[in-house]
């Protein structure tokens, strides 16, 4: 019999059910070779040619006010809109085709143009919790045909974000996005069978090995899950099962401002530099009655493998087959869970 970290083997996500392949063999040894070091960007507090900072001009006319918290405005370059016209029929099953109506907008997180999270006093981030939460109830009261609102973050040139100002997003669509889909459906069948949420067992399960466990406080538990496909991939899980963020009370709020807070400087701190990520929350669907089998929680995933600049490409067999990872989630998760809690610099 050999151990998990030294034998390749497949692991499988239970929120998505689809496999993924870990080869520790491969690189599973202690740190080797030098971490380049890059120096971090010099911003100014205020940027006159962003198109986010307070005061500016944005596409067609548009200026935003001179805000001072988080500010929210309609995208002016939306992927989806409220009142796109009924397709026509294209009634080959093979070649099926579905309106998408939908509604995008923008979330400055800060005025400070050189601010990411990771810089926000916690106080700051929660204001943008309560935004995120205001936001997915507005938008599904105003529009009663929204089933689901995705909240997230793209940060970073790599993962093709335009502008560093600290932003994000949120996208509310009448279906169920894919990997919405897919949570919903494994997470409803755990609680049809046990009664529980799968995420409580996951952290019930996490909180005794500890292996995996990056941070935790009074209300949310960060880990790499089991099955983290990204070297530095991590879930942020709300102890109770709390199914959307308006659901949150004051104390779970300020709770998840500190969690990611805590979350985005270590990230910040492994290769000291601004740490490019995919963010975004998982929540219950809307408009569609209790979803008591829903749990909230947030996913990570970082392109980011070895240093600054090298990346791990999901490319080959991985978009042909599986995706693969060499080392695994437990070293990755122990390389995050020691680094300081202060960002460097
Ligand atoms: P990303 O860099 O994360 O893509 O976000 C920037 C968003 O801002 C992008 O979706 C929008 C783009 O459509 N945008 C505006 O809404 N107005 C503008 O004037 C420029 C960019
Ligand atoms: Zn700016």
């Amino acid at each position: 019999m050999v151990a998990l970290f030294e034998a390749p083997h497949r692991r499988l996500n239970p929120l998505t059910n689809e496999w993924l392949l870990v080869s520790p063999q491969r690189t599973d040894r202690p740190w080797q070779g030098q971490i380049e070091k890059m120096v971090e960007e010099h911003r100014p507090q205020y940027d006159a040619g962003c198109y986010l900072c307070p005061g500016n001009a944005r596409a067609g006319d548009k200026r935003n006010p001179a805000y001072d918290g988080p500010y929210v405005f309609d995208n002016d370059f939306p992927a989806l809109l409220a009142d796109t016209q009924p397709l026509e029929q294209e009634s080959h099953a093979l070649f099926r085709a579905q309106t998408e109506r939908g509604i995008c907008r923008v979330v400055c997180f800060s005025p400070r143009h050189d601010w990411t999270l990771a810089h926000m006093p916690i106080l700051d981030i929660r204001r943008v919790v309560d935004v995120w939460a205001e936001q997915t109830v507005e938008l599904a009261e105003r529009f009663e045909w929204l089933r689901y609102v995705q909240v997230f973050e793209n940060k970073g040139a790599m993962m093709g974000c335009s502008n560093p100002h600290p932003h994000g997003q949120i996208w509310a669509t009448e279906h169920l996005p894919r990997e919405i889909d897919k949570e919903d459906r494994a997470q409803r069948g755990y609680y049809e069978k046990t009664g529980r949420t799968m995420i409580s067992d996951i952290l019930a399960e996490e909180k005794r090995r500890k292996e995996r466990l990056v941070y935790e406080n009074a209300h949310w538990t960060i880990t790499m899950p089991f099955w983290a496909v990204w070297p530095f991939e991590v879930m942020l899980m709300a102890n109770r099962p709390a199914q959307k963020i308006a659901d949150l009370d004051d104390g779970e709020r300020d709770a998840l401002a500190d969690a990611l807070s805590a979350l985005v400087i270590r990230y910040d701190n492994l290769f000291e530099i601004s740490f490019p990520y995919s963010m975004g929350f998982h929540q219950a669907p809307v408009n569609d009655g209790e979803q008591p089998h829903w749990h909230l929680h947030a996913h990570f995933y970082p392109p980011l493998l070895r240093s600054a600049t090298v990346k791990k490409h999901m490319v080959g067999y991985e978009m042909l087959a599986t995706p693969q990872r060499d080392i695994t989630a437990e070293t990755a998760a122990a390389r995050l869970r020691l680094l300081p809690g202060v960002r460097f610099g």
